[in-house]
């Protein structure tokens, strides 16, 4: 992401500006931040002093800092987990979920329903699933039962 250009005091890519900005793309809680130039040229290269570069504050470049040159344009992007995962996870499991019992049609454990029923506590896309019995936590897979999904 990128809001603001050196032209002014400086570079400012502040997690505050960025959040009004990007308010879709900015999460609530970043753990990392990585800068880089707009233009390519490596930070070493740039040879620019930050004022702040951290996932907190963001990334600060004030021109009055420089001894040679201005600021260069620097973009941002952050580290950002699922906030059910706490904050230093990128990927976990959600708890067991057993909403049917299978006493009519079946054992309906349907992903539609478990959204529905436990707001925000499963992810836009899941990657895994992992079933077993609710009795002894015997694998689906070991039951020798037939699953129609
Ligand atoms: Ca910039
Ligand atoms: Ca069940």
């Amino acid at each position: 992401m990128d809001c603001d250009n050196p032209t002014g005091t400086g570079d400012s890519e502040t997690i505050s500006n960025l959040k009004n900005y990007f308010p879709k793309d900015m999460c609530p809680n970043p753990t990392a931040i990585e800068v880089a130039t707009v233009d390519g040229i490596s930070l070493a290269d740039a040879g620019n002093v930050f004022y702040a570069n951290d996932h907190i504050t963001g990334l600060i470049c004030k021109n009055a800092d420089q001894k040679k040159c201005f600021c260069r344009d620097y973009k941002v992007r952050f580290v950002c987990y699922p906030p059910f995962c706490g904050n230093q996870k990128p990927l976990c499991w959600t708890k067991w979920y057993d909403r049917d019992n299978p006493s009519a049609t079946g054992d309906w454990e349907l992903l539609k329903n478990l959204r529905k029923e436990n707001p925000n506590e499963i992810c836009a896309n899941p990657i895994a699933i992992e079933s077993q019995t609710v009795d002894k936590d015997t694998p689906a897979s070991v039951t020798g039962q037939d699953f129609l999904q």
